[in-house]
């Protein structure tokens, strides 16, 4: 009879504690771009003629180019099975990715490698405060990654702190080579697991 009890508390203290750990895994890692890994993204719109550099609002989500051939997926992943890579022979490059980001403030982080024949210069990361109907409508937050330590054959981390109180539909992610004060050179810029972390969630 007590044997019994003894196993029928026990099993109690089993459900509660898998209770307990089952209500910890709910816990958010505070990314809302988990597409940021490559691993689902695409290039759109896949079949243009007109090379677009920006999206369009009806468009499916995705990453756009001009010139249409400067961004493909690649195999050389920082994390999973991809990453993006933007490229440029040292001609102006723009590649754009809406994100429906309505934090004022927050933290995007990247990883990326380069590959480059010239030894200095640097490349740019915009965040552009977006609204479809009027464009850029806030100061860009950015950040310039160098060559010279990025061309290491490693993957290195950059970080933008941005901030946009007015108001938007989102942000677009903006990557430039040999454009928009990114030094004019060849290189072709690996990026992935770019996540981005509303200020709230720090
Ligand atoms: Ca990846």
């Amino acid at each position: 009879m007590k044997r019994g009890i003894v196993v029928f508390i026990c099993l109690f203290l089993v459900a509660g504690v898998t209770g307990f750990s089952g209500e910890k895994k709910v816990a958010k890692t505070g990314n809302i771009f988990p597409e940021g890994n490559m691993e689902k993204e695409k290039i759109v719109p896949e079949k243009d003629p007109q090379m677009m550099a920006v999206p369009a609002r009806e468009n499916a989500n995705g990453w756009c180019g001009n010139p249409k051939d400067c961004i493909e997926f690649v195999k050389d992943a920082h994390s999973g099975k991809l990453a993006l890579k933007v490229k440029s022979t040292g001609k102006p490059v723009w590649v754009n990715r809406f994100v429906p980001v309505k934090a004022t403030e927050g933290t995007l982080t990247f990883y990326y490698k380069i590959i480059s024949p010239e030894k200095e210069g640097e490349l740019i990361f915009y965040m552009v405060p977006w609204s479809w109907e009027r464009c850029e409508v806030d100061q860009r937050s950015s950040v310039s990654v160098s060559v010279k330590e990025a061309s290491d054959g490693k993957w290195h981390k950059a970080t933008i702190n941005f901030y946009s109180a007015v108001e938007r539909d989102g942000f677009m992610l903006a990557p430039r080579i040999a454009t928009e004060g990114a030094s004019e050179i060849p290189a072709e810029w690996i990026i992935d697991d770019i996540e981005i972390f509303p200020a709230s969630d720090k």
